[in-house]
């Protein structure tokens, strides 16, 4: 599956630039495409030339608002983003037509931080005016939801998410949801290394990308999970996630045939390998809220057997009995089985409800504050009145 890829806001360019250095892996490693295009789009100049993968030209790296912002950035006002999307997107779009090999592309992906200015307030302008221009094709969103702390500290970035979330979801064929706290989870120490946590967002695509655009017979699955599986797949609010379990690295030559016992260990490698996917989503759902699923092996050819599919198949089916699961299998890789899993159609999502209701109080007290700012002021009037004035 092939995608034009659009990073608005500092997060959002950061995490294109991620997407740019992994189709470089693909394309050097695998000799295959799986972007059309790389773009970065923001209000603050200094964050454009500070990426080091997406092509350095204004084409690829889009100032917008320029007049308005004057190159640096809205400072976290996201209906400031938004105008400024409604005012310069077309630059935006102008530029997509110069992808090279744009006539490939299976859809967009647009990615954005939820908590900031720019990616958010623009994330869902942009996402509405591509849609508008390109019927044709799916138009997905990654939104980045902040951390904790962040949460903690200030006001502006729960309202800033809720609204965000609101008007991306109802354009956008389905949201991608990462959750920036669970990757601090994994490891503390990446807590203050966002480009580590970049490469960790985007790692579970490679091999979803990667598998239905392979040429060569040996590396094509039994069953291929290609672009149409995943368009099927993803609708509305969508999780995702891969986890990978370690093969023996030495085997006698006998042991290749398939006995039971090395079976066994294949299957129980895979559930390990699947288990990690659930646990290591990127965003903590229940399976059982998700409407469609997709899973992918990516193993040796070796490795892969006809009772591992089934058995993931069944375990999968088992959590998330609700879903319609599509799959695949993928003859690639060394020395790991590998499992990406997508949740998508979540009826349900926490943390998401968490930001509308925090969002709504936040916008009661606000009208609160402003009538006690309002009266205190005619207090304050009222004081002077008596008062000659100099001018
Ligand atoms: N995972 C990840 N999150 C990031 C990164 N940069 C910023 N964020 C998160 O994104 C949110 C802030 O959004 P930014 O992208 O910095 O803001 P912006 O869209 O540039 O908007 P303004 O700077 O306000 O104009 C915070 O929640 C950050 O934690 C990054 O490189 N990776
Ligand atoms: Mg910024």
């Amino acid at each position: 599956m092939k995608l034009v890829i659009i990073g608005l806001g500092q997060c959002g360019s950061r995490i294109a630039d991620e997407f740019a250095r992994l189709n470089g892996r693909a394309r050097s490693r695998r000799g295959i495409e799986i972007i059309t295009g790389v773009f970065a789009v923001n209000t603050d100049a200094a964050d454009l030339s500070g990426l080091t993968s997406i092509r350095p030209d204004y084409q690829h790296r889009i100032l917008i608002g320029g007049r308005k912002t004057s190159g640096h950035g809205v400072g976290k006002i996201n209906e400031l983003g938004a105008e400024v999307a409604r005012e310069d997107g077309d630059k935006v779009i102008d530029a997509i037509r110069t992808a090279r090999h744009f006539f490939e592309t299976d859809a967009f992906l647009i990615i954005a931080g939820s908590a900031g200015g720019t990616g958010s307030g623009s994330i869902p302008v942009m996402t509405q005016m591509i849609k508008e221009r390109y019927m044709d094709k799916p138009v997905y969103a990654l939104v980045i939801l902040p951390f904790e702390h962040e949460e903690q500290n200030e006001e502006r970035t729960t309202y800033n998410s809720a609204t965000c979330l609101k008007s991306v979801s109802s354009v956008a064929d389905a949201t991608f949801l990462v959750d920036n706290q669970r990757y601090v989870r994994k490891d503390s120490s990446l807590r203050n290394n966002l480009s580590e946590i970049n490469a960790l967002i985007v790692e579970p695509f490679y091999n979803l990308l990667c598998a239905g655009e392979e040429k060569k017979n040996k590396y094509i699955g039994a069953k291929v999970l290609d672009a149409g599986d995943i368009l099927q797949t993803l609708v509305g609010w969508t999780a995702i996630g891969h986890g990978n379990s370690p093969l023996p690295t030495f085997r006698l030559p006998f042991e290749r045939r398939s006995n039971f016992r090395k079976k066994s260990t294949e299957t129980h490698k895979g559930i390990m390998a699947m288990d990690e996917a659930m646990s290591e989503l990127s965003i903590r759902c229940k399976p059982m809220d998700a409407g469609r699923a997709l899973y992918l092996i990516s193993a040796p050819a070796r490795e892969i057997n006809m009772d591992l599919a089934k058995e993931l198949g069944d375990y999968l089916k088992d959590i998330a009995s609700e879903a319609i699961i599509r799959n695949g299998d993928y003859p690639r890789g060394g020395s790991n089985i590998d499992v990406t899993v997508v949740l998508s159609e979540l009826s349900d999502v926490e943390k998401i409800k968490t930001y509308y209701s925090r969002a709504a109080e936040f916008i009661n007290e606000l009208k609160t504050r402003q009538v006690d700012i309002q009266s205190k002021q005619r207090e304050f009037e009222e004081a002077s009145k008596n008062i000659p004035s100099l001018l």
